[in-house]
């Protein structure tokens, strides 16, 4: 007898239960005890149909994605979903929580499925890199069509209990006890001699002779570079022209292809480093966590707005405070106006609008900030500022009360000093804009108590972000990696490649954009204030002056004035090479008396990445990150580093870290620039043979 699924028979159904928590994922021990209870009730003359459902939480949601990459034990989930549809009962699925992956499939091979109002069911394999490889393929498109098999398999979202039962997916909806219903469903079923409905047996309806290659062109742009949406794709397509085994043979090989593929590793490999980053190490669960019933938010700029966002739509009180009342309705008007944007694409109600609204005050006055539990400040990136900021906080708020500051470089540990509490300070490194990116840079200064940094890391989650906890240096994590890269862009370019062809090369390897086009839409006024700024206190230091310096002083500060290193027609953002930013690079080499060279997209791509690769490994060595995985969640979330590549880290190691050091030690011969002195850490990793997972 299975200790993850059980057979009983209550009121004359049969009913099989999947329990293995957290979420009835289908492992070895699931799938095996599926057959067995299967033979059981089969066996059960008293039961005169079937129920299927999970125990806790949830109905199955998918295979147990911590079995790929081992080796396949039999049965296999097409097998065991295959043996439910051939059985000689009426079978039923019974779905609450989310029915995912096989979990869909497993209904899909029942009879009739019912559904809990609250359920979801949905084929998201695509996120993983996968497909629905347990017939997801073949039956759904046999139930509901190609094109809308199509939209639920490549989109691979989640789709509510309701919507289904208006596809013909689900049979009926109900509220309240779902195995009450599920049994007298069973029982109605067997009374009226309903018939048996194997979805194999149907033909699917393709809508049209183009509507694979029409779904491919539809999707190029978006998931270019993505393996599986395209053989998501195919595997329906097989169901069009297949019978169903043949079908589902096509359905097996595509599967294992892309479950072959590093593609999927990559994902698999993002899909637990996203859970795992909110798990601290060193930090006890059992850690208090403080309740955050009401936020303040210090500046009412676009930072300050989008953050505001993020805690009014998850229900959270918000008083904003600015110095002066324009600016306070001018912040409060770009809340408005930024969520009736979303109601206008039909993301939000106006209901919802308005409750969100109404949940945002507004004040000139700090002491109106004395009963918040948590503040977070967005002021102007200026130390002496931000210190004066810290110091009403520390004045006016209550004792307990969590003090945050939104700084992108500026060091954390001495504006906590600014107070009495620095074990109450944090950063909260918000990504522009505050309301859209999902990344969260949670900065843990040296005093930050555990309670608060548990607290914060929490909170991340209930609004939304994917919170990582990082230590304090220049840029963190993500922009301290990204000086490195944009230095390498620079200097490629000034030894002889294009703005364009550095750009085409990151932007064919997966980013978003490229790291000019990405200054361009930063402004490049911003990083050129912020030298000027370094060049007047601290000239020794400060960086040279360079072309992108002669762009800014020309006011070409990207896509907002219309050209930057590139220029953009009007209501155009398409980067194009412009002929200002060619004379003065030509003008910068001339003046440094640089020879220029022919310079390799490979050479390009190395640079730009080993460079990452090399710092990351830098900051795990000072602890500013506390794992391989957080640097390469930082970077998808917060710079679109593709999914299907890992992150920078798990990248390097795909690539394998004896080759990615040999690189790095070859620039550092060539250049002896600092940036390509070899991580002592990555030294040892190479020489060892091992991985950054290896950590
Ligand atoms: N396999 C193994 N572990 C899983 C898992 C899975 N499918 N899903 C969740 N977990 C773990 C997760 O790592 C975490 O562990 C804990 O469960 C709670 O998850 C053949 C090939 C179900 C919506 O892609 O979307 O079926 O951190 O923190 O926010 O065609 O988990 O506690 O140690 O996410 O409430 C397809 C993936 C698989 C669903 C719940 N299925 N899971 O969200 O909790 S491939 C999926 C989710 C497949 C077939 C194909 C979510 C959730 P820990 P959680 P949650």
């Amino acid at each position: 007898m299975s200790d993850v699924v059980s057979y009983q028979r209550e009121d004359e159904i049969g009913l099989i239960v999947v329990d293995n928590p957290p979420v009835n994922a289908l492992g070895h021990a699931v799938r095996q005890g599926l057959l067995d209870a299967l033979d059981q009730g089969l066996a059960d003359d008293g039961a005169r149909a079937l129920v299927v459902m999970g125990a806790g939480r949830t109905f199955p949601a998918g295979a147990d994605i911590r079995e790929f990459g081992q080796t396949p034990k039999e049965p296999a989930l097409p097998d065991v979903i295959n043996r439910l549809e051939d059985s000689g009962k009426l079978l039923i699925a019974a779905v609450h929580g989310t029915a995912l992956g096989g979990g869909m499939e497993i209904t899909l091979g029942c009879d009739y499925r019912l559904a809990l109002d609250s359920a979801r069911m949905g084929l998201p394999e695509v996120n993983l890199g996968l497909l629905p490889g347990a017939g997801g393929t073949q039956r759904l498109p046999r139930l509901i069509g190609a094109q809308a098999a199509l939209d639920a398999i490549v989109g691979g979202k989640p789709m509510k209990a309701g919507q289904l039962e208006k596809m013909g997916v689900v049979d009926k909806v109900v509220s309240g006890d779902l195995k009450a219903e599920a049994i007298a469903y069973a029982r109605q079923l067997a009374d009226d001699n309903a018939p048996r409905r194997k979805v194999s047996e149907l033909t699917v309806d393709k809508e049209s002779d183009t509507v694979f290659s029409d779904y491919e062109q539809s999707i190029a742009r978006k998931k270019r570079g993505f393996l599986a949406p395209f053989h998501c794709i195919k595997a329906v397509q097989a169901a069009t022209e297949l019978d169903f085994a043949a079908g589902q043979k096509r359905e097996r090989e595509l599967f294992t292809e892309l479950l072959n593929s590093p593609q999927s590793a990559a994902q698999r490999h993002v899909f637990f480093a996203e859970r795992e980053v909110g798990k601290v190490p060193g930090i006890a669960k059992d850690t208090p966590r403080r309740e955050i019933a009401q936020v303040g938010i210090i500046g009412a700029g676009t930072m300050g707005g989008g953050i505001a966002m993020n805690f009014l739509s998850a229900g959270i009180p918000v008083k904003m405070l600015e110095m002066k009342q324009e600016a306070l309705d001018k912040g409060v008007a770009l809340i408005r106006k930024n969520y009736e944007a979303t109601a206008k694409k039909g993301r939000m109600t106006s209901e919802q609008v308005e409750r969100c609204m109404s949940l945002l005050t507004s004040t000139l006055s700090y002491d109106d900030l004395s009963d918040v539990d948590l503040v977070i400040e967005a002021v102007f990136e200026n130390m002496k500022v931000k210190k004066e900021v810290f110091g009403e906080l520390d004045r006016v708020t209550k004792p307990g009360a969590i003090l945050a500051t939104n700084t992108s470089t500026l060091d954390v540990n001495e504006i906590a000093q600014s107070t009495r509490r620095p074990e109450d300070v944090i950063g909260m490194h918000f990504f522009s804009p505050a309301n859209v990116m999902k990344l969260l840079e949670n900065v843990r200064g040296e005093a930050t108590s555990d309670e608060v940094i548990a607290t914060v890391m929490d909170l991340s989650k209930r609004i939304g972000k994917v919170g990582v906890l990082v230590g304090v240096c220049y840029g963190f994590v993500g922009n301290r990696i990204l000086h490195k890269r944009q230095a390498q862009a620079i200097s490629l370019v000034n030894e002889g490649a294009t703005p364009a062809q550095v750009d085409k090369v990151l932007y064919d390897f997966g980013l978003p954009m490229g790291p000019f086009a990405m200054a361009d839409l930063a402004g490049l006024d911003v990083g050129w204030r912020i030298r000027e700024g370094l060049r007047e206190s601290d000239p020794a230091n400060a960086p040279e002056r360079n072309w992108l310096d002669a762009l800014a002083e020309q006011e070409r500060w990207g896509q907002k004035t219309g050209g930057g290193v590139f220029d953009y027609a009007e209501g155009d953002r398409t980067p194009r090479p412009s002929e200002v930013t060619a004379a003065e690079i030509e003008k910068y080499r001339a003046e440094q008396g640089i020879e220029t060279r022919e310079i390799s997209d490979t050479e390009i791509l190395e640079r730009c990445l080993y460079v990452m690769v090399n710092e990351g490994a830098k900051i795990l060595e000072e602890g500013v990150a506390m794992r391989p995985l957080d640097i390469d969640i930082v970077w998808i979330y917060g710079y679109g580093f593709p999914v299907y590549q890992g992150g920078p880290m798990f990248w390097a190691d795909s690539i394998g870290l004896d080759k990615v050091h040999a690189k790095i030690q070859q620039f550092h011969d060539e250049t002896g620039h600092d940036d390509w002195k070899p991580a002592p850490l990555l030294e040892r990793l190479a020489k060892e043979g091992k991985r950054f997972a290896d950590l």
